[in-house]
């Protein structure tokens, strides 16, 4: 492979797509397809009860940790911000990293490269570069598919084995419900960790396992409990952590590892909260016990309907489990595809309902999207059913079909997902409610554990309960009496249970904090009516840096 001139000496930019992102623009941007995990994929039915946050850009993070050329890492940037860091150093290297909905944003900026740093080499990676034919449709020196730390290192010269150091990452930011924007203190958010990147499971829609290589394949960075251990003491002390957000497709997968990193935090008295991503029978692998043990207490998990033939779901009793989950005080953030190959416009308000049914504390949809690089993609591209006239940034999951479905067409693709976000809601009530409800069980059945590291995790989770959440759940109770009596009634209903076990704080918080919240969940709303909508900060970082010569 080509090495770069420069080798280890070149000056490395990295950046993201640039903002802003949530409003209908030229280059790609667009409102339903805000810079937002939640809210645009989760809650964003929920109105001022949606969890707001934003995401840093990790890949680009891990890059620049990883390699000793001096570099900046640039995220969220305004163009103007891109233009000003082009002409304000001379870089020798430009990555850019974006995912297939922001290509428009990657040929725009390439484009500024050219004429502001024409002596830059131009790379592009992420998982844009798996659109087929992208050479053709941006003026990029390289475009990287897969794995970037191994591809960087090579081309700057350096070590492509070396062990990966992992960057201490805070996994959100700029966090608001109701109206508040929650405080940014040291350690109140989880430290994201990237123990892999892929997913082996090979499902045919998953752009990510396929970027990876696809089925059997992934690429580990911590292969064992010891080295992941290791790496999450370290994030632990340098962001006073005790939360994880872990970045793995599917971490429970690899059971060694996740047993291993168990027997390590027992031994040195971790008391540590994982949130992870689990496919159903991943999970069944582990009994409750293990899971509580290993501080789980937030899973993502596919809850594909019962009648589609992933595998993950097979030899899983789907509704037992999130129930089983939710007992043990472990939240379960459920994802539901809608427009599956057999859903028809009969069958698909029964399937929709069933997915509702699960009542998981929060509840993605998207629509099955044929995405390049995937078996799927392919499938459908030999059948001759992708449609060529639909706009790339309109390829999110979140608005119309991109493909021909044998049953339901483009329009009501997007009526039955916009229903199942509203019946969700309408059903069970905010997420934050349901979110309260599952730490409320927790608690109740772990706080006398034998284990003092779980019940320090139990006591430090019911903590928001016993206080702000309970003056949240008065608001909420509130606002939906007058529009869905029995989620009101349930709201309550939990209230008296938390004022039970914390019957001064708990009680005293809702009285005095409640009208506050009431207040600004009420201007949230008003906001949100008038068409507010949130963008991240801009981030400049720099590594290894020296001046220009
Ligand atoms: C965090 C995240 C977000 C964050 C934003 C992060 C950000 N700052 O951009 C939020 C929640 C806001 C988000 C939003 C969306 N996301 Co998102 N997101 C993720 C998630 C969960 C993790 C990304 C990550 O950090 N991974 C870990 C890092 C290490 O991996 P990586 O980014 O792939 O980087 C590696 C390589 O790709 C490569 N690389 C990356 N950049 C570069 C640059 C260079 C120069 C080089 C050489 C290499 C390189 O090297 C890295 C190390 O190996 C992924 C799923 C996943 N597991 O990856 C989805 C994912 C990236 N998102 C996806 C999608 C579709 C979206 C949305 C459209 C949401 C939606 N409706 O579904 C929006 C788009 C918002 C917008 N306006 O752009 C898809 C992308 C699909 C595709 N093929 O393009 C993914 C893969 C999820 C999925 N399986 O469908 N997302
Ligand atoms: S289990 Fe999840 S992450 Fe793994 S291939 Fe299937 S959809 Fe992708």
């Amino acid at each position: 492979m080509e090495i770069h001139p420069k080798q280890t000496n070149a000056r490395v930019l990295l950046t993201s797509v640039f903002g802003p992102y949530a409003q209908d623009d030229e280059f790609g941007s667009r409102s339903i397809n805000p810079m937002e995990l939640y809210h645009n994929q989760v809650t964003r039915a929920q109105g001022s009860f949606s969890l707001r946050m934003f995401h840093r850009s990790w890949g680009i993070m891990m890059i620049q940790a990883n390699i000793s050329a001096p570099c900046s890492v640039l995220d969220f940037p305004t163009r103007e911000a891109f233009a000003r860091e082009l002409t304000a150093h001379r870089y020798d290297i430009v990555g850019i990293s974006s995912i297939i909905v922001n290509v428009g944003k990657v040929r725009e900026m390439c484009r500024m490269v050219r004429e502001l740093s024409p002596d830059s080499v131009i790379v592009v990676g992420g998982h844009v570069a798996a659109i087929p034919g992208l050479e053709a449709m941006i003026d990029a020196d390289h475009i990287v598919r897969g794995e970037g730390i191994s591809w960087m290192r090579r081309y700057l010269g350096e070590d492509e084995h070396a062990p990966i150091r992992h960057p201490a990452i805070v996994s959100g930011l700029q966090t608001r419900i109701m109206g508040v924007r929650l405080p940014q203190r040291k350690g109140g958010t989880a430290a994201a960790i990237i123990p892999s990147v892929g997913c082996p499971m090979g499902c045919n829609f998953c752009t990510t396992s396929a970027f990876f290589g696809g089925k059997g394949k992934f690429v580990n960075f911590y292969e064992t409990g010891d080295e992941l251990f290791d790496v999450m003491c370290q994030v632990e002390s340098a962001l006073k952590v005790h939360s994880f957000f872990m970045m793995d497709e599917n971490f429970l997968l690899h059971r060694t590892r996740a047993m291993r990193l168990l027997e390590r935090m027992k031994q040195a008295g971790k008391s540590w909260e994982l949130s992870i991503f689990a496919s159903a029978n991943a999970i069944r692998k582990y009994t409750m016990q293990e899971l509580v043990e290993l501080g789980v207490s937030w899973v993502w998990m596919g809850l594909e309907s019962p009648n589609s033939s992933y595998s993950k779901l097979h030899g899983t009793d789907a509704t037992q489990l999130t129930q089983e989950l939710r007992e043990h005080g472990i939240r379960v953030q459920g994802s539901t595809i809608i427009g599956l190959e057999h859903h028809t416009p009969d069958n698909i308000a029964r399937e929709i309902e069933s997915a509702v049914a699960y009542q998981t504390d929060f509840h993605q949809f998207m629509l099955y999207t044929p995405v390049p690089g995937t078996p799927l993609y392919q499938e459908m591209a030999d059948q001759g059913r992708m449609l060529t006239d639909v706009d790339p940034a309109d390829v999110h999951g979140q608005y119309k079909f991109n493909f021909r479905h044998t049953a339901i067409s483009r329009d009501d693709s997007k009526r039955f997902l916009d229903w199942a976000f509203w019946r969700d809601f309408e059903r069970n009530g905010p997420s934050l409610y349901r979110m309260c409800r599952t730490m409320l069980q927790g608690w109740q059945r772990y706080k006398n554990h034998p284990d003092p590291r779980v019940r320090e995790r139990f006591a430090r989770e019911v903590k928001k309960l016993g206080s702000a959440y309970n003056a949240a759940l008065w608001v909420m109770e509130r606002e939906f009496k007058s529009v869905n009596r029995s989620v009101s009634e349930r709201i309550r209903t939990l209230r008296h249970e938390v004022e039970h076990e914390f019957p001064v704080i708990a009680r005293l918080t809702a009285a005095f904090l409640g009208p506050i919240l009431l207040w600004s969940t009420r201007r949230e709303e008003k906001r949100l009516a008038s068409g507010c909508t949130y963008e991240p900060p801009t981030f400049l970082e720099r590594r290894n840096w020296v001046s220009a010569s």
